[in-house]
């Protein structure tokens, strides 16, 4: 079974907001925690309903229901969780992984699942005479990681799948908009960062789908994701471009992967399973 951590930091992100503490051995449901008194938190502006958030079903039932457990065409969002079939308990989704100290929404969107993509961007790490650079007899790998804005924290640059928006779409989308500042250069440049990413983009390897430990979790809302690889094995294609952060991102660089890389959420757990399908140093 998953146990959650980033997602009980009492601290909520860009708030005043502060979860009720939850010890690890209370995160279970099954647990009994009689003193259990979850912060109730919904930000502002997910109550002003953005085109991607959810009615607040706790007032009152929404005009068109929200399907739990499916696609739900009405609200162009996909409700299926990657990890089964989760609860609805009292009209609200449960996060299946268990407490977080919060109910409500959070700064998410929607309630249950909010997917997101998360592009793993990989080549070997070369020395200047482009031999790789080995350690205990492996390889090195480097990644494509962004430093967040909200938090400062690095991490994978990924983002939530807009509604009616694709996986795969939504994985060059973020990697354009927050590695290459697709949003601001000129239309020139931007349609071709667009057409080298359809190119690079085209063979990936899916290496994760699942629950994301993310601070913004809530007991009613999580983040779930779906992690592709993208290997640039000769070391020649990714370097047409030159990495420039753009939009939720004040920074971009390519890192070396080890143990030691600490990451946002729990993207050290989807940058080792790449580390360990390469056969990399870890
Ligand atoms: C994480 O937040 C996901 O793994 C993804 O990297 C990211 C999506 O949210 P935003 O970057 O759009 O805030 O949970
Ligand atoms: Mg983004
Ligand atoms: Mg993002």
């Amino acid at each position: 079974s998953i146990m959650h951590t980033k997602a009980r930091t009492p601290e909520y992100p860009r708030s005043n907001a502060k979860k009720f503490p939850v010890p690890a051995e209370f995160v279970d449901w099954n647990v009994p925690f009689p003193e259990y008194k979850p912060a109730d938190y919904t930000s502002k502006h997910i109550l002003q309903m953005p085109p991607y958030a959810d009615p607040d079903i706790r007032k009152g039932p929404a005009n068109v229901p929200l399907k739990f457990n499916a696609l739900d065409t009405t609200y162009n969002t996909d409700r299926k969780s990657y990890i089964g079939e989760y609860e609805v308990v009292q009209g609200v989704p449960r996060n299946p992984v268990g407490r977080t100290g919060m109910i409500g929404r959070g700064d998410l969107g929607r309630w249950g699942p909010n997917h997101a993509a998360d592009p793993v961007v990989t080549r070997w790490k070369r020395d200047s005479s482009g031999e790789k650079v080995m350690k205990e007899g492996k390889p090195v790998l480097e990644i494509v990681a962004i430093q967040r804005r909200d938090c400062k924290e690095w991490a994978l640059p990924g983002g939530m799948v807009d509604p009616g928006d694709t996986v795969t779409n939504t994985l060059k989308k973020e990697f354009g908009e927050e590695a290459l500042n697709s949003l601001e250069v000129s239309p020139e440049e931007n349609k071709r960062i667009q057409e080298s990413l359809e190119h690079l983009f085209h063979h990936g390897t899916m290496v994760f789908q699942g629950y994301i430990d993310d601070p913004r979790n809530t007991d009613n809302a999580w983040m779930e994701s779906q992690a592709v690889n993208f290997h640039d094995d000769s070391g020649n294609a990714f370097n047409k471009f030159t990495l420039q952060a753009g939009d939720d991102a004040q920074n971009v660089k390519w890192v070396e992967v080890s143990h030691e890389l600490r990451l946002y959420a729990n993207h050290l757990d989807l940058v080792k399973e790449v580390a360990m399908r390469h056969k990399a140093y870890w």
